[in-house]
């Protein structure tokens, strides 16, 4: 046959295979094992010796994992010999509850640990700032100061389990905690690796180029085994990107945190790209998103070696971490959508990520977290979070997945799309360069509007049934059907979080110097105001030392970020409306599309009768900057007639009230993704009621299903609630509806 084991090898060796005999020897020896016993370990049943790799005997120039352009892998053996990393991104409530949960995920196989911070640590407020009291301990756990990341991390054994952190703007104070609650974890255990991992994010512009110099610069003069960056594509697929879009904007966003390394930071390529990692996320689009992966590397290696000329290949490596696709999750099994009651277990979702995750493994992917089924209503959890890592876990030891290097590599078909998606991700990456990079091309406000067009186009692929989501536009059961058993999900009591850090926060202010304390905060306030400081590590300016001192004598999260942002002020997103996306997968399709004119024509008799368009005031309350469904619909009520208004991010209910009166609306719709609706909601009816305002408020987003009752009977905080897989028209002929009969 032409395409073979090695053992049978006839003829001279291509380079390339000889090549990967030597690496795959090289990664071999660390585990004391060699590529010899990697062919014979592996016998199936029937015989046959599964072999580490394959390849065509007839190429003479074959395509191997761990060789250039790495296509087929970033390592020689791949999970032959070590599997990814099970990684489950988690964190809730109190950082000593997050620790006894992480110590058991550990003790049940999980092989990382990744941090999810709660929204108030993310936009860098301490747990007793009044714009938080709905958030607090809700979507991740709270940190105020260096006492809770001890706790964080308190008897987990760093030096085996390695940490990664995502975080947005307030980067700077939680990683110099991280760090400086190792440093004194090690003063009291005496040895410890904690400096392992690290994740990006984004940060208010335009110091966000300061602020990733000065971690770089950091880094790599003293944490070299630190992964100072995941850059990410995640969330731009979570907001709707598709993938040469996410592939795109990724690699140039890569290329863009190297030149500001050796811009700005003195340093060279080869001190950064080899601890630079990669983000992606892995949707329903199987085939596709393992090309994507695949093609992600070939490009990362080329670009890299193109524009920077490394000497060290590790700088060519693109490894990455993956995330199964939380948007992909549905809410129901078949409940019809926007009706109130709704008790599914939504156990396809379990399908949905066992797909995804092989999809992120059959890509080579390095590390991977596995969704929880119920994430579409609520948080995780420990049953649905075990089940999620099993996930993982049956892949890993059931399935045999890992005894091959890339087994796709050689299928027309998949090398195929991996060569066209790679153009045409090189296409986007070269548009994105001649705006600049990604930095000038993400301030010219294009990034945001493609990933939004996209995002709309696929919400009208959904609706007009072109995109099949099973249980949801395609097999609904009936509602009768649906009735049965109900799904629990994780109850948070927020206001005890809440209170507990209050007093810890206070028990910490009462013990430390405030001489100490406003020093600190001076000096680097003074050090942000700076013009053009350089980023070397050893800088006295470098932020990120200076933070770290910072939290050494016991400044809060909160007192950091306000130091910083007295500097260079608070990051404003823009809110715009794309027109025109979601109406024409109805009309050029013509699938669906009196449902479409249906809408349509309501809302034109409404208008008729009451001499003005239905108004709909789209907002966004509390800290959750989750904004792909608030836009979606903004977007597709806009084609359906609706005048759209929408609302700033981060908004409190009091602001939300003035701006629905301020703009005459008929209808509040609120979206929420972050657990803080049964605060929020409530809050926003009484700031209406206070003002003598009789709107309507309907909500929509990760609600869970025991919250309906609450929020529409016992509170009377919304009217209808349209929970994820609503479909759009759905959901504008149900509001139109509310509007009317209040109108009568
Ligand atoms: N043979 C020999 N050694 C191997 C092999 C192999 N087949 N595969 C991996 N290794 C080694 C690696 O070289 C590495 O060693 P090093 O630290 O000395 O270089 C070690 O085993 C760990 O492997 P790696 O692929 O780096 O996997 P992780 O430590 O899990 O890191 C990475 C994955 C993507 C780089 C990291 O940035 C990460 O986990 N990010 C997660 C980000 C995240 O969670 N984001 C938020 C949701």
């Amino acid at each position: 046959s032409s395409s073979s084991s090695l053992s049978s090898i006839p003829y001279a060796k291509p380079r390339n295979v000889e090549l990967w005999e030597e690496l795959a020897t090289k990664e071999l020896s660390r585990s004391k094992t060699t590529v010899d016993s990697l062919r014979v370990d592996r016998v199936t049943p029937e015989g046959i010796a599964i072999q580490p790799v394959y390849y065509d005997l007839n190429d003479p120039d074959p395509k191997m994992p761990g060789v250039k352009p790495y296509d087929r892998g970033p390592y020689a053996t791949m999970y032959a010999n070590r599997p990814w990393t099970v990684r489950q991104y988690a964190g809730f409530s109190t950082a000593s509850e997050s620790n006894s949960f992480y110590r058991a995920n550990v003790a049940a196989g999980q092989q990382g640990l990744s941090v999810a911070f709660d929204l108030p640590t993310h936009r860098g407020y301490d747990s007793d700032h009044p714009r938080v009291v709905g958030d607090v301990g809700m979507a991740g756990v709270p940190i105020d100061s260096v006492e809770d990341m001890k706790a964080l991390f308190d008897g987990i054994p760093l030096d085996s389990v390695s940490v990664s952190m995502t975080m947005n703007g307030a980067v700077l104070p939680i990683m110099a905690m991280y760090v400086q609650a190792a440093i004194e974890q090690q003063e009291e255990l005496g040895s410890m690796s904690l400096f392992r991992e690290g994740g990006g994010g984004t940060i208010a512009r335009p110091s966000m180029e300061r602020v990733v110099a000065d971690i770089i610069g950091y880094t790599a003069t003293h944490m070299p085994k630190f992964n100072s960056v995941s850059i990410s594509g995640y969330h731009m697929q979570e907001a709707g990107a598709d993938a040469a879009l996410e592939l795109g904007f990724t690699i140039a966003d890569g290329l863009e945190y190297i030149r500001t390394a050796v811009n700005r930071a003195g340093l060279e390529v080869d001190d950064v790209a080899p601890r630079y990692s990669f983000f992606f996320g892995i949707g329903m689009n199987f085939y596709v998103e393992i090309a994507k992966l695949r093609a992600a590397r070939r490009l990362w290696s080329t670009l890299v070696e193109k524009h920077f000329q490394p000497k060290d290949s590790r700088s060519l490596l693109l490894r990455t971490h993956c995330q199964t696709s939380g948007y992909t999750l549905t809410e129901q099994q078949g409940t019809h959508p926007g009706k109130t009651h709704r008790c599914s277990k939504p156990l396809n979702n379990i399908v949905r990520t066992t797909i995804e995750a092989l999809a992120a493994v059959l890509g080579g992917t390095q590390s991977l977290h596995t969704n929880s089924y119920d994430e579409a209503i609520g948080l995780p959890t420990i049953q649905t979070a075990r089940v999620a890592r099993n996930t993982q876990l049956i892949l890993q030891d059931e399935a045999g997945v890992c005894a091959v290097a890339d087994p796709w590599g050689g299928s027309y078909m998949m090398e195929s799309l991996t060569d066209e998606l790679a153009e045409k991700a090189m296409c986007i990456i070269d548009e994105v360069e001649a705006a600049g990079g990604m930095t000038a091309y993400i301030n010219s406000g294009m990034a945001k509007l493609r990933i939004e067009e996209s995002a709309t186009k696929k919400q009208g692929r959904i609706d007009s049934g072109q995109e099949v989501i099973v249980g949801v536009n395609k097999f609904r059961l009936d509602s009768k059907q649906e009735e049965g058993e109900r799904q629990d999900v994780l109850r948070i009591d927020n206001s005890a979080v809440r209170l507990k850090q209050i007093d810890q926060l206070n028990e910490l202010k009462s013990k430390r110097s405030d001489d100490q304390v406003s020093e600190a905060l001076s000096a680097l306030e003074a050090s942000a105001r700076l013009e053009s400081s350089t980023s070397m590590g050893n800088n006295p300016y470098n932020l990120m030392a200076l933070c770290i001192d910072a939290a050494r004598v016991r400044c809060t999260l909160g007192e950091i970020s306000l130091a910083l942002e007295k500097a260079w002020g608070r990051h404003v997103p823009s809110s715009t409306i794309v027109q025109g996306a979601y109406g024409p997968s109805f009309t050029h399709s013509k699938k669906n599309e009196s449902e479409y004119d249906l809408v349509l024509n309501e809302v034109k008799k409404f208008e008729q009768n009451e001499g003005r368009r239905p108004r709909i005031l789209v907002a966004k309350m509390g800290q959750d900057g989750h904004d792909r469904g608030a836009k979606v619909i903004a977007s597709g009520f806009s084609d359906l007639g609706f005048d759209v208004d929408i609302g700033p991010l981060f908004q409190t209910p009091e602001e939300v009230a003035m701006q629905a009166l301020d703009a005459d609306v008929h209808v509040i719709g609120i979206s929420s993704q972050a657990a803080g609706h049964k605060t929020l909601l409530p809050a926003l009816k009484l700031e209406l009621e206070k003002r003598g305002a009789d709107i309507v408020i309907v909500a929509g987003g990760v609600i869970p299903p025991q919250d309906y009752d609450f929020l529409l009977n016992e509170s009377k905080s919304c009217s209808a609630i349209f929970g994820p897989g609503t479909r759009v028209t759905d959901a504008a002929l149900d509001t139109l509806r509310l509007i009317e009969k209040k109108s009568k």
